[in-house]
């Protein structure tokens, strides 16, 4: 009778290894993400591997009835067991001056980033609410920390889910509820291809010449926030490479 997690983005990146991570620590999981075929690997491969139920919900969470029916379909033997939501979700699309950016860029990282984050937030605190217990881990960005040049509308995305990290912190201490805001800078998973809409090369160069951050470094860090004792949260936490000292500041060797 595990606890389960709800990790929003598993297929790739952070999402993904948070996923491996929980489960070889024997917890129950519920993976999303839009692409099947990833979920359908992962669960057949983290339940025969560590024998633990993994359930995967394919959905698009800018799409809030999208989000309802599928959470709302969860049955009360896994809700009632639903102990951590990981919010992780999440994208950036291009980066270039604030008026030359692309309408459609803008409202996939609004959509993405702070409402799908807001949709699937609503559908799992009355779970938590229910039974006076539950941990929410927004995966925000030192985006939500600093701004940085052409980063604009992934960096306003980002400190609205540093925002709402705070406002639910503050709206949900009487229920039991912790809170943890995560903030790494650069780390390489399939982040900057999506940013760069598919072109590897220009995605590659962002990491050349210094170490980044691993989807495993992330993970660790879920894992290690979700794990405290009951009594104890971690609020904030920012993850930086440690060649990199802000957003702008990047030790590369050439
Ligand atoms: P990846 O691109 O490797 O993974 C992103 C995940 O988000 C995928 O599983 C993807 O799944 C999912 N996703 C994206 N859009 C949607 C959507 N509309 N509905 C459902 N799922 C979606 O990136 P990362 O692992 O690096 O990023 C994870 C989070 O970490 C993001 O919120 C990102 O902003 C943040 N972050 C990343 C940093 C980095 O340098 N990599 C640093 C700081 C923060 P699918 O495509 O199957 O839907
Ligand atoms: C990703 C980190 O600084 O490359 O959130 O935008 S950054």
């Amino acid at each position: 009778m595990n606890s389960f997690v709800l990790i929003t983005g598993a297929t790739a990146g952070f999402g993904e290894a948070c996923a491996r991570l929980f489960a070889e620590n024997n917890w129950n999981l519920i993976i999303t993400g839009r692409r099947q075929e990833r979920l359908d690997t992962l669960q057949k491969e983290l339940n025969d591997k560590y024998g633990v139920e993994v359930i995967s919900l394919c959905f698009d969470v800018r799409h809030q009835d999208e989000v309802i029916t599928q959470l709302k379909a969860l049955p009360t033997t896994v809700t009632d067991r639903l102990d951590i939501l990981i919010n992780n979700a999440g994208l950036a699309v291009g980066k270039g001056p604030i008026d030359e950016g692309i309408v459609e860029d803008w409202e996939r990282m609004i959509d993405t980033n702070v409402k799908g984050l807001l949709y699937v937030s609503k559908e799992v605190i009355p779970f938590f609410k229910k039974k006076k217990k539950g941990h929410i881990i927004n995966i925000a960005s030192i985006a939500g920390k600093e701004v940085y040049p052409g980063g604009n509308v992934y960096c306003a995305s980002k400190h609205a889910v540093d925002a709402l990290s705070k406002a639910m912190r503050i709206d949900l201490v009487e229920y039991n509820i912790k809170v943890t805001n995560i903030a790494p800078g650069a780390a390489e998973t399939e982040f900057s291809i999506v940013r760069f809409k598919g072109d590897e090369s220009t995605a590659n160069s962002v990491y050349d010449g210094f170490d980044p951050l691993t989807a495993i470094d992330i993970a660790e860090t879920v894992y290690f926030a979700a794990t405290r004792p009951a009594h104890v949260n971690l609020n904030d936490i920012v993850i930086m490479p440690t060649a990199q000292a802000s957003p702008m500041v990047l030790h590369k060797e050439s």
